[in-house]
């Protein structure tokens, strides 16, 4: 082959690269430089530490330049909306969101909106999917919620009297797990759901809340509480009375890993939050850089996520911790 011919190959070759460049799907790419604001329900909650620890890492990838972990110690919407307004102030180009109630922020977060923010739920969503780009959640509600009855159901052989004890009564995530328990509950026709009580993300509460049920049903025979400070707090309570009651739900295997090693709670579950925070942070910086609107597609560590119905991202199904794995899960989160 003449020196020519091999050149005009090369240009040729070079050419198609060029075009295959130029017409393979853009992959957003988050601008560095970023100012994020991490908010969560509380900050004096080990599940948000978790949730933080993967922001913070995701933070770093994207190169930006805040990443403010700034919220309240009490969670509830009214002590979030300081946070909310101090970022609008400092002018951050994101907030990542776990609402503590699914209303009162509305419209402090159409402010952001129109300060040019990008607002990313995950965690805990609001109930106006317009006040916020998207949100990332950790698996579908009726998922979560149906998982936390089956796993009573196992325990109590699908009899007897359950209460749920929650976190707040204005929060989406519990609300909406709570709801499909409820549709749960229909296949188990010898097992009753009493009651729900509202701990509000507070252990003192939660405890004084568990204390309550077995005061009001002194037959209760299991408590489902779909949050981790809330099902802490249970356990606690379980185990300085003595009681004989059943508990699952949603808990941090650091914070439970105890009460499973000795045997007051046989079976609860939850996701990776330290994912949940990572996969919410690339989605808020993202969504920053692509004019505050949430792209269809995008890619964090490597796992490409997908939109579906309503702006939601799922991460995937909760895992569930017993005697088995319970120490070897206490170690990461
Ligand atoms: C608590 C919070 C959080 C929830 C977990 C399961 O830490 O209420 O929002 O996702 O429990």
């Amino acid at each position: 082959m003449s020196s020519l011919m091999k050149k005009a190959m090369v240009v040729a070759l070079g050419s198609i690269v060029v075009a295959g460049l130029a017409v393979a799907p853009a992959q957003a790419v988050p601008k560095p430089g970023q100012k994020i604001a991490v908010i969560p329900k509380a900050t004096n909650n080990g599940y948000f530490t978790a949730w933080n620890q993967g922001a913070q890492k995701a933070c770093k990838e994207v190169k930006a330049v805040k990443c403010d972990y700034i919220g309240p110690t009490q969670a509830t919407g009214a002590a979030q909306l300081k946070f909310i307004n101090q970022a609008i102030q400092q002018r951050y180009n994101a907030i990542v969101l776990s609402a503590a109630d699914q209303n009162a922020l509305a419209p402090a977060l159409k402010k952001a909106k129109a300060a040019g923010i990008c607002v990313v739920t995950s965690d805990a969503d609001v109930a106006d999917p317009a006040t916020r780009a998207a949100s990332v959640l950790p698996a579908s509600s009726e998922r979560i919620g149906a998982a936390e009855v089956d796993w009573i159901a196992q325990e109590l052989g699908s009899k007897g009297k359950v209460a749920i004890l929650s976190a707040a009564a204005t929060a989406a995530n519990q609300n909406a797990w709570i709801e499909a328990m409820k549709a749960q509950f229909a296949k188990y026709p010898n097992m009753t759901l009493v009651g729900t009580y509202y701990g509000d993300d507070d252990a003192t509460k939660s405890a004084q809340q568990f204390n309550q049920i077995l005061t009001e049903h002194p037959d209760i025979a299991g408590i489902i509480s779909p949050t981790t400070v809330g099902i802490r707090a249970a356990a606690q309570e379980k185990k300085s009375k003595g009681s004989k009651v059943a508990i699952t739900g949603l808990g941090l295997p650091s914070e439970m890993k105890d009460y499973v090693l000795g045997g007051q709670v046989s079976k609860f579950g939850l996701w990776n939050p330290i994912d949940l925070g990572y996969v919410g942070t690339y989605a808020a910086a993202e969504c920053a850089s692509n004019g505050n609107k949430m792209p269809k597609s995008f890619k964090a560590g490597g796992k490409t996520y997908t939109q579906g119905a309503g702006g939601i991202i799922y991460l995937g199904d909760p895992y569930t911790f017993d005697k088995s794995n319970i120490e070897q899960f206490a170690k990461i989160y």
